[in-house]
């Protein structure tokens, strides 16, 4: 299957990559479907300033674009990936198993099974691949750890020291 897309994954690319030149995290997702959860793991990438790229990489409807986004990923800069997919949600065992790469998986929560196909699909790695896998649908939570592998330490403790605050100690308040 032809994808013209593949080609801006290529580290020497004069493109550099689709929407950041030089990303430190790759944020994929099987399907625009999974922006909404997605977008949590972009916001906390923006919250921290960390760089990082989002990208549609399906590892069953674009089998060529995962096979050079997971090829090159490393030698573009990419540190992390944080993947999420729902259903049969392949897309991030099949990126850790071709890129030594620390892979996050998010899964979605799909209609049919709640996102436990999701989450099976994910976590359920054999001997050798390992892939991360935060709470189905919890995309904060996967930006969150892709920071605390490529981000300093002193701005997350910020951050926890700033959530700890906004929990209030009376519940009616
Ligand atoms: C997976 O199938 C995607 O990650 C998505 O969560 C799910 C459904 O995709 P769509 O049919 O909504 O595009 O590949």
């Amino acid at each position: 299957i032809d994808d013209p897309d593949v080609d801006a994954y290529a580290p020497d690319s004069p493109e550099r990559g689709v929407n950041h030149a030089f990303p430190l995290v790759s944020i994929v997702m099987g399907s625009k479907t999974d922006l909404p959860v997605m977008q949590k793991a972009a916001d906390v990438l923006d919250e921290f300033a960390i760089p990082y790229e989002m990208l549609i990489v399906s590892a069953h409807r674009t089998p060529d674009r995962l096979y050079a986004f997971a090829q090159g990923a490393e030698a573009r800069g990419v540190r992390v990936i944080v993947a999420g997919a729902g259903g049969a949600a392949h897309l991030p065992g099949m990126v850790a198993a071709m890129s030594a790469l620390p892979v996050i998986g998010v899964p979605v929560k799909t209609t049919a099974l709640s996102g436990v196909d999701s989450l099976y699909s994910i976590v359920q790695m054999p001997r050798g691949i390992p892939v991360a896998c935060v709470a189905i649908d919890n995309g904060m939570n996967g930006g969150l750890l892709a920071a605390r592998m490529v981000g300093n330490s002193g701005a997350m403790s910020s951050w926890m020291q700033n959530q700890s605050e906004s929990v209030a100690l009376d519940p009616r308040k």
